[in-house]
């Protein structure tokens, strides 16, 4: 069984859609980053994480990747051109937009107001 730590307000959401779209049974706890439930069971504080077996597995895209090739759906064979080209789009994906955002998001409503403000006259 498969337990997701996080919540969907953040990349938990996109374990949560990848353990929906293979029809997979999971439990959920729901907990914000950093947060006293979440250190519990994930040291680093971060979400997601996927706890299987006892082990905690960490970072959305590589949970995305693992659930993927463990269930044989959703992607395609490690090895082929195809698969190469959709780990392409998602590294794009990753460097050209997710990158920007999270850097926008933690100096906008993430970070105290001061820092955003320290780290806006660095500009
Ligand atoms: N590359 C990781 C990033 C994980 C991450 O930084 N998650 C944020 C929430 S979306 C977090 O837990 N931040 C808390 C912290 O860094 O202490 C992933 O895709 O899972």
């Amino acid at each position: 069984m498969y337990t997701v730590l996080g919540s969907t307000k953040n990349r938990t959401l996109r374990v949560i859609w990848t353990l929906e779209e293979l029809g997979v049974s999971y439990d959920q706890v729901v907990g914000d980053p950093a947060s006293a439930e979440v250190k519990a069971l994930n040291p680093t504080g971060k979400v997601p994480a996927l706890i299987l077996e006892g082990e905690v597995l960490p970072d959305s895209v590589a949970i995305m990747t693992f659930l993927s090739d463990r269930h044989n759906a959703l992607t395609f064979p490690a090895g082929s051109v195809e698969r190469l080209r959709m780990d392409g789009h998602i590294q794009f994906l990753l460097e050209e937009f997710d990158s920007l955002l999270w850097v926008a998001a933690k100096n906008s409503f993430i970070n105290p107001v001061d820092h955003a403000r320290q780290r806006s006259n660095l500009c």
